[in-house]
């Protein structure tokens, strides 16, 4: 089958790549960073990847996550620290299992971890934990943040200190059963020409712990100014949404799941529609990828992942950083991973 071809033709290649696989931690594997600068750090909120005997299928069922270790890094070519665990599913009452991809905030001293899993009911939801360090522990919510649904939280900070949360990802990520304001058990897609499914943000409130409008769509357009269509699957967003702000100019990326890129779009505000750009981060190795960007001591970063150093099992995953540059006129340069 094409899966199965995918899978050998991914594990040559993690062969031939697997000496010179510069991965940021060996210990454990790791994946969907989160990178943050606070108070001059650089702090990575990494999903923590384990072995699972579950299927691997659509579902994800495979990506069997029980916790989260945040990691830290203080020049960007020094040596990774890991705080340990900062969250486990057993201490979060309303989840049942499958801590995927975080993200973190930081706000008058108080840090905040925001993480999707399944509640009790198997409905993906993003909660939120609460620390007075950015590594943790952190101490959860009793509930789920309301109106919150789907995976893949990320937060966006702007200059006037308004922080947004942007979320969503399809197939196993459940976007698809959001197409009316309750969960539906059946995906529904829109139909050929349609405009795709789309992420979905809202501002936090004051207290970082509850959503403080109506969550809204973020629309990606093409160059016409169209909505960018569900069939378009080089383009479309699937899931890891991050926004970044560079000369005034909002980046909406994200990956587009099973072409297997990241790719980002522009807007002159958080809520978008953004116009889509290009291509960010050109395939790796292993199904999923999944990026954040971030400006430290004056240069951007892109932290990603890939499945090299567990010979190319999707969901052993470990967490990478390259340089990202943004050329005169706003472009990002593509980076090739395995290209020098
Ligand atoms: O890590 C589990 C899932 O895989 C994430 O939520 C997705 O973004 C993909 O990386």
């Amino acid at each position: 089958s094409d899966a199965e071809l995918k899978q050998l033709k991914d594990l040559q290649r993690a062969n031939s790549l697997i000496q010179n696989h510069n991965v940021l931690v060996e210990h454990m594997y790791t994946a969907d960073p989160s990178a943050h600068v606070f108070n001059g750090t650089m702090y990575i909120y990494p999903s923590h990847d384990i072995e699972s005997k579950n299927e691997i299928n659509d579902n994800g069922d495979h990506f069997a996550m029980r916790d989260y270790h945040v990691l830290s890094l203080e020049e960007s070519t020094g040596k990774v620290i890991d705080h340990g665990v900062a969250l486990c599913v057993d201490d979060v009452k309303w989840a049942s299992k499958q801590m995927w991809a975080p993200d973190a905030a930081h706000k008058l001293g108080q840090y905040y971890l925001y993480f999707p899993a399944r509640d009790q009911q198997g409905i993906f939801r993003i909660g939120v934990a609460k620390s007075d360090s950015p590594t943790g522990p952190f101490k959860a919510e009793d509930d789920y943040i309301q109106g919150t649904f789907s995976i893949d939280p990320a937060v966006f900070e702007d200059e006037d200190s308004s922080h947004y949360l942007y979320f969503g990802g399809l197939w196993g990520g459940q976007l698809q059963n959001w197409q009316t304001s309750n969960f539906n058990e059946q995906n529904i897609y829109p139909k050929p020409g349609e405009p795709a499914i789309p992420a979905r943000v809202a501002k936090l409130s004051d207290n970082m712990i509850s959503l403080s409008e109506d969550v809204k769509e973020v629309v990606v357009l093409d160059e016409s100014g169209a909505a960018i269509t569900v069939c378009d699957n080089h383009r479309r967003f699937f899931e890891g949404p991050w926004v970044h702000k560079h000369n005034g100019v909002y980046y909406f990326s994200y990956s587009t799941g099973d072409t297997h890129k990241i790719v980002y779009a522009t807007g002159d505000n958080p809520y978008g529609p953004f116009t889509y750009q290009g291509v960010i981060l050109n395939p790796v190795l292993g199904w999923t990828t999944h990026h954040s960007i971030v400006k430290h001591n004056g240069s951007w970063f892109l932290f990603y992942h890939d499945s090299t150093l567990s010979g190319g099992q999707t969901h052993l995953r470990s967490i990478k950083m390259a340089k990202l540059e943004h050329d005169e006129s706003g472009k990002i340069k593509t980076i090739s991973p395995y290209e020098q």
